[in-house]
């Protein structure tokens, strides 16, 4: 896998440590936010990041297939006609080394590595009351205050790699794929097993399964995946999108999940039952995450759900040979884009081949991993040289709860958070003045296309600074009942739908033991979102104390 970390980004000397803004991560958000306060607000900015480069999540996460699900034209910022004039994409779905490229010419364009800190982790963010002032240190110990601190920490950062006892006898060489070496990994010739079938484990199998003697895919949870037809793309349709790119942006803006597709407004039942599957199969034949958009009620009713649900089954158990395989693969217990729908290239094909192995570990736990491999409760035994944990995230809350942030009165940001994230349009937490946090939970973030989010929200927050400098404001802080409340909106809108359905999904926070059980991104639709957030932003701030 191609590596293309920054080695020219040397820490070097600070002539200041004290800024208007400090921004907490280089990724999408992190980038964007970075050039809105110091380029059209003119203000002191510093970024903080952990890595040697720009990229955030797509930085580390450098395994195998790693993939977007959105399709590259609608994966970029769409606030710069120049930047979508001068870049171009190479195909139906943007590869992890090309959307390094990508932010690599955004942050050149934009003149924005001169204003982040690599190799640069945070080990603390305090506030400090009576100064109106945020303190940040790093793990090598350098301090930096500033009157705003914004966390661009991604949702999908912290990897979840489970407590398996074992781990450190085990003799061979093990990854994690949020954590991939940038040298990359070569399976030729070795007996690999994957733990985990979420859509990282779905894009990693086919691609390893092609260099390795041997993969054994342990599965806790069978997934439901749609082709997502990656393809070149043309120089016609490049041309097209160069077109009528403000067309394609205003549908990305106004729709639920920010895709430059809208769901269509007929419902499952609306139809006879072939065309119901005429148009299913349409939908798989195009491929894509469009797929959930053929109907209006997959996500919102059951019955709907289920002709969705049985029409992806019948393919698998169509695609994959074996029938026991395609049982396991099929099995599957929660409705049709609960989770987080994956996406894939041949995928269920993989397990037709002579090198592939599905094991159930659901039916048949892992125990323990030993020097020689993984073993199941039942006592059996699978070897591995190298076993790649294809687990997930604590996700969405997971790296802010890491940070050491503390509130007033040192309140940590752990202990508010105790019972799960709580606060006010997914934006401020209460007793956190002046930090804010893009996409954090209780905002739409991971249900949509992220670009997308992240440029509502950095938008959304630079409106704000320059409506509290305008007005001679210095502080902003989230009421306590306004998050009560927006906290209620957003169980609210989940209950809506069939998300809260599926109980092991990371929205829940069910695939991190001892993490609280609470629906974390706001299901109410992007456009609901921003129509709200935009109310409070023209009815001067409610539900926000501002203060001098
Ligand atoms: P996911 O979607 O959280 O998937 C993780 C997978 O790993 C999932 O199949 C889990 O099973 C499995 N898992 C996690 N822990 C274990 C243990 N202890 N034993 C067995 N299996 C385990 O993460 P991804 O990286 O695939 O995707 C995250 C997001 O990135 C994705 O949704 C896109 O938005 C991009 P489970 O389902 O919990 O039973």
């Amino acid at each position: 896998m191609e590596s293309i970390a920054l080695r020219d980004a040397a820490p070097r000397p600070r002539e200041t440590t004290e800024f208007d803004a400090l921004i907490i991560g280089a990724g999408f958000s992190g980038m964007y936010q970075l050039h809105t306060l110091r380029d059209r607000l003119g203000l002191s900015v510093q970024v903080l990041e952990a890595a040697d480069g720009v990229g955030g999540t797509w930085y580390w996460n450098r395994y195998p297939g790693a993939r977007c699900d959105s399709e590259s034209h609608s994966y970029c910022y769409s606030f710069s006609d120049d930047l979508i004039r001068d870049w171009e994409w190479s195909e139906r779905y943007p590869e992890q080394p090309e959307i390094i490229r990508y932010l690599n010419f955004v942050a050149d364009r934009l003149d924005l590595k001169r204003d982040i800190c690599f190799n640069t982790r945070v080990a603390s963010a305090e506030y400090d009351e009576p100064a109106n002032r945020w303190h940040v240190t790093t793990e090598a110990g350098e301090r930096f205050t500033a009157q705003y601190l914004i966390t661009a920490v991604g949702c999908l950062s912290t990897a979840n790699i489970p407590d398996l006892p074992g781990l450190d006898t085990f003799a061979g060489d093990w990854y994690h794929t949020g954590l991939w070496p940038h040298e990359g990994v070569d399976f030729t010739g070795k007996r690999v097993i994957q733990i985990g079938t979420g859509s990282t484990g779905i894009q990693s199998a086919p691609v390893i399964a092609r260099s390795a003697a041997h993969l054994t895919v342990l599965q806790r949870t069978p997934n439901y995946s749609v082709p997502a037809r990656n393809a070149p793309l043309s120089a016609e349709f490049r041309q097209w999108v160069k077109d009528h790119f403000p067309e394609i942006r205003s549908v990305m803006r106004s729709t639920t999940n920010g895709h430059p597709f809208r769901i269509t407004d007929r419902s499952v039942f609306d139809v006879s039952a072939e065309e119901r599957l005429d148009i299913y199969e349409e939908a798989w034949q195009r491929g894509g995450l469009q797929f959930r958009a053929s109907f209006r009620d997959i996500l919102s009713d059951q019955a709907a759900n289920d002709t969705a649900a049985e029409f992806i089954k019948h393919k698998i158990r169509q695609i994959v040979k074996d029938p026991a395989t395609a049982a396991k693969l099929s099995d599957i217990d929660h409705p049709y884009a609960a989770k987080r729908p994956p996406i894939d290239t041949d995928y269920f094909e993989t397990f037709n081949r002579d090198n592939v192995e599905l094991v159930d570990v659901r039916a048949d736990p892992i125990e323990a991993i030993t020097p020689t491999g993984v073993r199941l409760r039942s006592g059996a035994e699978h070897p591995a040289d190298i076993i790649v944990f294809a687990t997930g995230f604590d996700a969405m809350t997971g790296a802010l709860t890491r940070m050491g942030i503390r509130g007033r009165d040192g309140l940590p940001l752990t202990k508010a958070w105790e019972a799960g994230p709580h606060n006010y349009l997914g934006l401020q937490v209460a007793g956190f003045p002046n930090m804010f946090t893009i996409t954090g939970p209780g905002s739409p973030s991971v249900l949509c296309n992220m670009p997308v989010a992240i440029e509502q929200h950095v938008e959304w927050i630079t409106n704000c600074i320059a409506y509290l400098r305008k007005q001679g404001l210095a502080r902003i802080e989230a009421l306590p009942d306004a998050a009560d409340q927006w906290v209620q909106q957003v169980n609210e809108a989940a209950r809506a739908t069939l998300l809260p359905k599926a109980h092991h999904s990371w929205y829940l926070g069910a695939n991190v033991p001892g993490k609280p059980r609470v629906f974390m991104p706001y299901a109410g639709g992007l456009a609901r979102y921003r129509s709200i957030c935009d109310e409070v932003a023209a009815t001067g701030y409610q539900g926000f104390a501002l203060g001098v």
